[in-house]
Order: C-alpha cells, then structure tokens, then sequence
C-alpha cells in the first residue's frame, strides 16, 4: 500500500497483519466494521483465537456528513501524538496506540475485549463505580503532566506550537461555540424545542458569557487536552477507564476537558427519566450525581499534590495551585453547559437522549438538557462543587 486510499475490509486485515506482532503469517483472521462515530473508520480484526486489534483510518471528510463537510485526514497523526504524550504520563488511563501509518492515515490500537464504552455501560445500567475517580486522577496527571507546572518554559512553547491541530480546532469552534447561539442550517433543532432554541438565540447575556468562553477555548494554552472528552471516548471495567478517540487533542483550558466529562453524565442525568421507571431513575442520576463528585475528587485531589511538588517560580507560591484549582472549576462549569447545549441544539447529538423511544419522554428530557446547559454557564462563578451536587441531588429526588 502506498498512496492513500479508503481501506476495504481486507486492507484492514493486511494492515493488521504487517503491524501487529501478536498475528503469525499464517493465523486465520477476521474482520468487521464496528465504527459508529462521526467522523472515523473503525475496523476490529480478530484471530480465531480470540485476540484483536483495532485499526482506525481517518476519511479526508466527515464520515456522518459526507464529502460537503470536509476535514484533514491528518488528524490521525495529531491523535497519535496525543495518545503517546498521554500514555506516557498515564498508561493506565490511556488506549495504547500500537502503530501509526502517516501515509494511510491509520491507526493500529490495542482492543479492549469484555470492556465496554462508558456511554454504552450508563446507558444500559451497568455499575460503573470507581470510573469517574479514576478518569479525574488521569486527567490530573495528564494535564498536570503537560502544563507549566511541570514544563520548562522553552519546551512549553514548542510543544504547544507542535500539536495546533488546528482544522480541528476549527471544527470544535464552528460546532460547539458558533452555530448554536444563532439559527444555521447545521444545527438539528429537536422537534418541539423550536421555541426553546429561539428564545436560547435571543439570550444576550448568555452569549455574552459564551463569548468569553470561546475566548478561553482559543488562547488560554494550559495544557495538552484530548479535546473531546465525552462518554463514548472511554471504555471502562471494574473501576477503571482508557481513554481513546483524542483526535481532537490540543493545547487549551483544562475545565474544557474535565467540563465535557460533567456534561456528558449530565446528559445522562437529564435522560434518564426517558430511559426508566421514576424509582429506578431517581437511583441512577443520585448515582450520577455521584460520578460528577468523585470525578472533581479525583481530578482536584491528584492536581493538588503533583502541583505542591512544583519547582516552577511564582506557580509554588502558597495559595496559587487552589486558587487555580479554583478558575479550572470555573471553566468546567462553563465549557459543560456548552456541551449541554450543543449536543441538544447543535449538529451532534447523543444517544442518551435522542434514542429515547417515547417522543413526548424524549422531548421533556432534550429540554432539560438546554436548561441546565444555560444554568452552569450563568452560575459558573458562584456554583461549587458541593453546591452543584446538593441542587443536582435535589432535582433528581
Ligand atoms: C461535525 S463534527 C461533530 C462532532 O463529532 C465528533 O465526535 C466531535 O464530538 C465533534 O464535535
Ligand atoms: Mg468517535
Ligand atoms: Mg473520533
Ligand atoms: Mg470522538
């Protein structure tokens, strides 16, 4: 294989069998397709003895979209880089990318087998206790680990500079902070929020704080994020999680990616009602609610420490690291009511809520969804932590 070109089935199992060691010449394989992302082609390929490997190739377009919405196929060498920078810091937390073919666009990554994806796993109730705490402590080492409390000055900047990313940048600026606070084509507005959605684009001071938001999204450098950090891009067993799907990686504000985690098990949280029986509902967002408390416990926690063992001038003054702790909850709050919003309004959607089968159940939990998408970025400042779960505790009971 030389030149780029769109893998068959059968690609995928040669590309499989050069790269990956595990398979001898002769070991019989098979091959599906099993991506059902946005953007992606996804191929799990698996000897008769059970063991796989995943190979992802990145389109020169958006995959749910189609050839009209074109995006750089060299995306899959910034999520290569992402994921090697953050399997260093986090190998427990993190995919592990196995090979990278620039030409191709292609990657090889481990397959988790009798893991599932996070998202999957909430949606049908599964007992997903231990993962939140475990995802807030990789977050804290990997964006810890990539800051200017851990790197010289000098090699700061150059990293930044080597992982832009900048198409993709773009998109997550068009899709998450332009089209929904106006009314644009992309957007897919759910049957029945049509007056919701107007009155969210006449809303002034909302978009007042959204710009300041965007703001941050595009200068505030702190360090190297996954970028689109939501439910689907975990899989998670037994208390644990790897992170995957960093194509979006870029050197941004942390609340960004700890703010995508807060929203999408807030959207769980809105859905559920659609999703079961009052008790049963009730139960599971008390347990959501939960996630969202040991994620900041694990994630401020393990920040703090790291960063009490800072040698960086000014950055070790006493009081600066909870203050600081204090501004990434902040941007959490913010960046997670945009994800809220987006991902009720905007182009993406999520299964947690838009699969709800009774359309009357789907709609009361979509605008849920935009309501408290709105509320954290308005209360942003003033919510905290414990504030957050005490009034999510009382919505849900
Ligand atoms: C048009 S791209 C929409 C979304 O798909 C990806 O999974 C990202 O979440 C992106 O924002
Ligand atoms: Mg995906
Ligand atoms: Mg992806
Ligand atoms: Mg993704």
């Amino acid at each position: 294989m030389t030149g780029y070109h769109e893998f068959s089935l059968n690609d995928a199992i040669d590309f499989a069998r050069r790269h990956y060691g595990g398979f001898d010449g002769t070991t019989a394989l098979a091959v599906e397709e099993i991506g059902d992302g946005n953007l992606n082609r996804v191929f799990r390929v698996t000897a008769t003895d059970g063991r796989g490997v995943i190979v992802k190739q990145a389109l020169p377009y958006i995959r749910c979209i189609g050839e009209g919405w074109p995006l750089t196929r060299h995306r899959a060498a910034r999520e290569a880089q992402v994921l090697l920078r953050h399997g260093r810091l986090s190998p427990e937390g993190t995919l592990a990318l196995l090979h990278h073919d620039d030409a191709q666009s292609a990657l090889l990554l481990e397959d988790l087998s009798g893991w599932r994806v996070w998202r999957q796993a909430l949606l049908v109730g599964d007992n997903t206790r231990g993962v939140a705490a475990a995802l807030g402590r990789h977050l804290a080492k990997v964006l810890y680990g990539t800051s200017d409390f851990a790197l010289p000055s000098a090699d700061k900047r150059v990293e930044v500079a080597r992982l832009a990313n900048p198409e993709l940048c773009a998109t997550t600026d068009t899709v998450f902070f332009n089209d929904p606070y106006q009314d644009h084509e992309r957007n897919r507005v759910p049957t029945g929020l049509e007056a919701d959605a107007a009155e969210l684009w006449s809303d002034r001071a909302l978009k007042h704080k959204v710009a300041g938001l965007r703001l941050r999204f595009q200068c505030d450098a702190q360090a190297l994020l996954h970028g689109d950090l939501h439910t689907g891009s975990v899989f998670v067993r037994e208390g644990e999680c790897r992170v995957f799907d960093a194509e979006f990686g870029f050197y941004g504000p942390m609340g960004f990616d700890v703010g995508l985690v807060v929203a999408n098990l807030l959207l769980n949280f809105c859905g559920l009602p659609g999703w079961r029986q009052a008790r049963a509902a009730e139960e599971a967002r008390f347990a959501r609610v939960e996630d969202i408390r040991a994620l900041w416990k694990g994630f401020s926690e393990a920040f703090v420490a790291q960063a009490g063992g800072t040698q960086s001038p000014l950055l070790s003054e006493p009081g600066f690291v909870a203050d600081f702790v204090q501004r990434v909850w902040q941007d959490t709050l913010g960046f997670a009511g945009t994800e809220l919003i987006r991902r009720t309004i905007g182009v993406a959607h999520v299964a947690d809520l838009d699969d709800i089968p009774d359309d009357n159940g789907r709609e009361a939990c979509q605008r849920r969804a935009l309501w408290l998408g709105r509320r954290l970025i308005m209360e942003a400042t003033t919510l905290s932590p414990l504030g957050l779960c005490s009034w999510l505790r009382r919505m849900a009971a």
